[in-house]
């Protein structure tokens, strides 16, 4: 089976041109000068052309911070495998890293084994998995050791969550040392969990219960400081280190501050802190849900302040390369019976955002308001998350010899973002195909289209049809970081 793209603009990381693309089978086979591979005698006979006139044709995006169906909060993510890679097809992602879990006394490979049985045939496009160690003792650090085989590649400490995933500062030096030995790179929730568990607590004792106060209690220092311990324990251990859903701009220049000194440590944000704030989210209210409303956007690390400048110095960050990544942290819960859970006390509010179909959307807008550059966009949605976890050349690249993940995106297109169907049930002509009950990006306008979605050569989204299927995603294993020496 061959299928050409003809017409289009190819854009990588490296740049941009003129070319068609050839795919035969799940791999691209050749890239020719526009209109060689026909009317030059190229050769080509394909089973279908896709003319990508006026469009991009870029690698497929990779969102490498997913939690579908995670438990959590005393509730599940409301995605499933299923339905999370489902809307990540839409939205022009097709591979996901998500995260197996292990929680204090429980083994390792019992919970990897969990994720490979939650996604295996069930995903739409292409997975992987972070190991998270929620439980650092001699047992997880000896299965530590099983990882790389596994294609696992990286794993995640928690800073924050006392009596969930915490580990503490002994706990993370052991657990840096042994990453070290086996080349794995440390994920990092840096938050200073328990001093943020005591002004919460003060917050609500003084009857400061509502969403709002999420975000106080989760102030930035609280991020400042646990970047910057993460990254002292890091050196010390001479571990690579990457901070994941960096929100504070403080946080950034703690990493920026690494960097600049050589380490091996890296950054990720999250669309929500690139556009949503405290004042605005946080700070809202509804008919339906008073100043509940604001729960549809509780998640940690919180949204921070407009006024203080953090939106703006993430934007900075992705443009200086203080920040490498832009993953969602997709954990997507429903306001009805899951965020309600919180409806007394914003601290038992399960965290969490979905926005797994949105990312390849909402990047593309920082390159139409001038933030980002083309080839920029290409290098943070797909080609440094490859890099970064060891799947580069397969992925995150339009170029012989990759995985044929391809998406066409429209720079002439619009995307609505928002429930498609209003109160009364009425279509709205918006886009929003994840399993929850609200979207915490309803009213966004994208001035770009996702128009055909390919994973592995095989179409999964063209002219607004959805062709995939739940048993075609595969296992991806994974390499060490390719940014490591
Ligand atoms: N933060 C969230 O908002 N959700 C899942 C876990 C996390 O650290
Ligand atoms: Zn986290
Ligand atoms: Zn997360």
């Amino acid at each position: 089976m061959k299928t050409l793209i003809t017409n289009g603009t190819v854009v990588n990381a490296t740049g941009t041109a003129q070319a068609d693309v050839l795919i035969e089978g799940e791999k691209i086979v050749a890239l020719f000068s526009p209109g060689a591979s026909i009317d030059s005698g190229g050769g080509v006979t394909a089973d279908t052309v896709i003319d990508a006139a006026g469009k991009y044709v870029i690698p497929g995006g990779i969102d490498a911070h997913t939690h579908m169906q995670m438990p959590f909060g005393g509730t599940n993510a409301s995605d499933t495998f299923e339905t999370g890679t489902r809307a990540a097809a839409w939205g022009g992602t097709t591979t996901i890293i998500d995260f197996a879990i292990q929680k204090q006394g429980e083994r390792v490979q019992d919970g990897l084994a969990k994720w490979h049985e939650l996604a295996g045939g069930n995903c739409a496009i292409d997975y992987s998995f972070h190991q998270i160690i929620g439980g650092v003792d001699d047992d997880s650090l000896k299965a530590m050791e099983t990882l790389v085989d596994e294609g696992i590649t990286s794993y995640k400490m928690f800073m924050a969550y006392p009596g969930v995933f915490y580990a503490d500062d002994a706990q993370i030096l052991r657990a840096m040392q042994k990453a070290r030995e086996l080349g794995l790179m440390t994920m990092m929730h840096a938050e200073n969990g328990p001093a943020i568990d005591v002004l919460a607590e003060q917050l609500v004792a003084q009857g400061k219960k509502t969403p709002y106060f999420h975000g106080i209690a989760r102030a930035w220092q609280m991020e400042e400081e646990a970047t910057h311990r993460a990254i002292m324990l890091a050196d010390l251990t001479d571990a690579p280190l990457y901070i994941v859903h960096m929100s504070a701009k403080q946080a950034v220049e703690q990493v920026a501050w690494a960097r600049d000194k050589a380490k091996n440590v890296f950054g990720e944000t999250c669309p929500q802190y690139l556009y949503l704030s405290l004042e605005k989210q946080l700070g809202a209210r509804s008919e339906q849900w008073g100043e509940f409303e604001a729960a549809k956007w509780v998640c940690s690390t919180p949204l921070r302040s407009e006024e203080e400048g953090h939106l703006e110095a993430m934007w900075q960050g992705l443009r200086t390369n203080d920040l490498q990544m832009v993953s969602t942290d997709h954990c997507p819960f429903c306001m009805k019976d899951q965020k309600e859970l919180g409806k007394d006390d914003f601290r038992a509010i399960p965290n969490g955002i979905g926005s797994v179909e949105h990312r390849v959307d909402l990047l593309y807008q920082g390159v139409v308001d001038g933030r980002i550059s083309l080839s920029r966009w290409v290098e943070l949605i797909s080609t440094t998350p490859a890099r970064m976890f060891g799947m580069y050349g397969k992925k995150g690249v339009v170029q012989p010899g990759a995985d044929a993940d391809i998406v066409i995106y429209d720079p002439q297109g619009h995307t609505s973002i928002g429930l498609p169907f209003d109160a009364s049930g009425g279509p709205t002509g918006k886009t929003h195909h994840m399993n929850m009950d609200y979207s915490a990006w309803e009213g966004f306008e994208i001035q770009g289209h996702v128009d055909v979605t390919i994973s592995r050569g095989r179409v999964l989204v063209a002219e607004g049809q959805y062709h995939g299927s739940k048993s075609h995603g595969q296992f991806v294993k994974r390499g060490l970081s390719q940014y490591l020496i």
